[in-house]
Order: C-alpha cells, then structure tokens, then sequence
C-alpha cells in the first residue's frame, strides 16, 4: 500500500499527497500508466539520486562508482535475461531519448525513416514532424487501412517508392498483434534497418504474450513504466555488438549526461519481479481483462478501432459512439473518477487536443486486482455515463457505483 509522504517543504508534500489520493481514487485506465510496487518506489526515491556517474560501469569519468556500477550491471543482466538478449542500455531517461539514441545508432543524420503515422496508433518519436525524428530525419509514415489494421503489403509497396534507411515498428496506441517477421522482410527487402519500439507491449512480449521482434529487428527500444510496471525510463536492446556499442555511444555522450541512478536501480527492481511467474500470470491478466473489456463494449455496438484487441489496450470511437469528442468524453468520465485519454483515431477530423477517440488500457487496474468480472461491470459504468452524461440522477448514481468498485482494490 502507498502511504503520504511527509517532509519539510508543506507546498510540495501538500501536492504530492493529494496526487496520492487522486490515483487512490480513481480508476486508472490510461493505457501507458501503471502502480509500480513498494520496492520499485523505494529504489527510485533513494539517495541514488545524489551520485553523478556518466559513462559505463568500470568507465566512468567520475569516481565513487563502485555501487552504482553494481546496480547498472545488474540492471543490464536482468535484462538481458528478461528478453533473451544480447546487449542492452538502461540508461535512457525516456522512451523518447531511448529511440533518439537508437535511431542514431543506425542511421546517419539527414536518413529516411518510415514509421507509423501518429493518429494510426505510432508516437511522435517515429518521425512525426515536430519532433526530432521528424526535423532531423526525412520522415514518412505509413497508416492502418480501413478497418484500423496493418496492411503489410501496401506498407511494402511504400516502403519500395520510399526506400527508407529505417523503418519503426510499434505503436502508441494499436490493439492488434505486431508482425515483426513480416516488417523483416519488407526491410530486408528494400534495404532498410528495422527497430520495433514495444513501450507498450514489454510486459506481453517479456512473457512471451505477444510474439518477440528480438529474432527481426536491428535494434528493439522500450519505455520501463507501461506494461512493464518498473520505473520510468528507457531502454535499448540489440543481439548486434556493432549496433550495441553504436547505442552506448549515442545514449551517452550522444544524447544525455550522468545517468539517473535511482531510476536504473528501480529499474533493475522491476526487472527482478518481472522474471518471477507472477508477472507472466498478471500479463495474462492483462490480456483477459482487456479482451472481455472490449466485448462488452462491442456487444453494446460500440466503435472500437481495429475491430478487437490481442494485447493491453483498444480506442474507442466515441464520436460515431456517442457524438462525443474525445476530449469531452475524457471529461465526462473524470467527473465520476474514471481517468482515460483522449486519442486520435485513423483519418480523425478532430485536432490532437480535441480527437474523435478515446484510449483505455487494463495494466494499472488489474495490477490493482481487477479481474474480468470488474471490467465487465466498468465498461457497463461507462457505456450508460456517456450514453447518459447530461442525466445528474444517473450521473449520481454511477459515480456511486464506480468509488465501490475503486474501494474494494485499495493502493
Ligand atoms: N505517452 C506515452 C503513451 O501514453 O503511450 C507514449 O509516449
């Protein structure tokens, strides 16, 4: 359980507590969001945070490192070990520096990437065009088709007019299987290198949950902190030793200073508990509840993109639902504690800051206890409050509901 945190500076314990009982209050259903445990919160918020170390374990330009060399090196073995790998990078403050660094490492500046478009389900950091990968590389994307679906071909067919250096596979929001063997050989077959980004799926593909890019891919990048359920950071992972040392190289100096030390020994904590059998046991968890949290929805008639889910997530169209912008549906649901995210939809006519979706997840409630039984009655909750979201005696009733349901899986 979390408990206050109590310290001299009133202003920021008041703000850190109340967000405590913000996230004990409501149901998290952001997909990319999660509760690490008690150890992981503990190795994060160590007086680690006090050592400066840039470089590798036994070459660091700073001394003192014996420690923290001991804890990085851990980190990478259980790593490794997580995703039967060959070298791995636990150094990357964020996904995002984790691909900038990756991308590097491959290709040279001014190259051509092909990633998934952003309101596809892709991230800004697959070469979208106000972020690095999009200013300092020549960027394209390929999107889903009609259906919200990955259409191998028509990616091969660009992939041949483009003639990439690199294409990004992995996404931000796709609920369906990523075929890392068929992104193989459309690379293979124009020449390019391949990186798959699984920020969200790490914890399925670590399981063994969804199919692993490690055999196809140059070179895989994941967040920590999503399905993963460790601390928040990055990582870069490779079976390539050219690649690898190409990596270290572009994840310091290339791109970040002194490693954050409290972050990578919260890391190595979660990598531990992920190697247990527990963890392949809540993934698949994960993976029920999500499936059935879906169903429900469908079965109401609800849009969800890309028909269904195989993995942790799914959008909602909850425009053609419930002529609701995503951003309103958003605040609908807070009203009665329910947090999601507003999300681009395939071919959405809405802006990002507006969208004609919604996005929800099942991680950070089934790591909370959550089994299929409550996804079901949730996704009742949340049907019947959009279907009804100007209705105060059923507005009254459903947030009721929902504070019961939150009550009975306490943090
Ligand atoms: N912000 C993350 C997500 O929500 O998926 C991706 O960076």
């Amino acid at each position: 359980m979390y408990s206050e945190i109590k310290i001299k500076d009133k202003k920021i314990s008041n703000w850190i507590n109340k967000e405590l009982k913000r996230q004990k209050e409501h149901i998290e259903l952001i997909a990319s969001e999660n509760y690490v445990s008690n150890d992981v919160l503990k190795a994060t918020g160590s007086i680690l945070t006090n050592k400066y170390g840039e470089g590798y374990p036994n070459k660091r330009y700073y001394g003192g490192c014996e420690n923290v060399d001991q804890i990085e090196n851990i980190a990478i073995e259980r790593l490794k070990k997580l995703f039967n790998v060959k070298y791995a990078n636990v150094q990357s403050y964020s996904g995002s520096t984790a691909n900038a660094a990756a991308i590097a490492a491959l290709i040279p500046k001014d190259g051509k990437i092909l990633g998934m478009g952003l309101s596809s389900g892709g991230h800004l950091s697959h070469g979208y065009k106000i972020s690095f990968s999009g200013y300092f590389y020549k960027s394209y994307s390929y999107d889903v088709d009609e259906n919200g679906l990955l259409d191998y071909d028509k990616i091969l067919e660009q992939a041949k007019k483009i003639k990439p250096d690199l294409i990004i596979c992995g996404a931000s929001a796709y609920s369906r299987i990523i075929d890392f063997k068929k992104f193989h050989k459309i690379a293979k077959e124009v020449g390019a290198k391949l990186m798959a980004d699984i920020a969200h799926i790490a914890g399925l593909v670590a399981t063994g949950l969804h199919p692993s890019p490690f055999e196809f891919c140059d070179v895989v990048t994941s967040t920590t902190h999503k399905t993963l359920r460790g601390a928040r950071g990055g990582i870069i992972m490779t079976n390539n030793e050219e690649v690898a040392k190409n990596v270290d190289k572009w994840v310091f100096p290339g791109y970040q200073g002194g490693p954050l030390f409290h972050q990578i020994a919260g890391k190595a904590v979660a990598f531990g508990e992920a190697l247990k059998p527990s963890f392949k046991k809540y993934q698949q968890q994960v993976i029920n509840n999500a499936s059935i949290f879906c169903q429900e929805f469908k079965n109401k008639g609800i849009k969800i993109i890309s028909e269904k889910t195989d993995n942790h997530l799914f959008m909602i169209d909850v425009k053609q639902s419930f002529n609701l912008t995503g951003k309103q549906a958003t605040e609908i649901l807070k009203s009665i504690n329910i947090t999601v995210n507003k999300n681009s939809i395939p071919n959405d006519l809405e802006s990002p800051q507006i969208t004609s979706g919604i996005r929800v997840g099942t991680p950070a409630m089934t790591t909370r206890g959550f089994k299929e039984k409550e996804f079901i009655k949730l996704a009742n909750i949340i049907y019947l409050l959009l279907s009804n979201y100007k209705n105060k005696k059923i507005i009254n009733e459903l947030k009721k509901e929902v504070k019961k349901l939150n009550d009975k899986f306490p943090i």
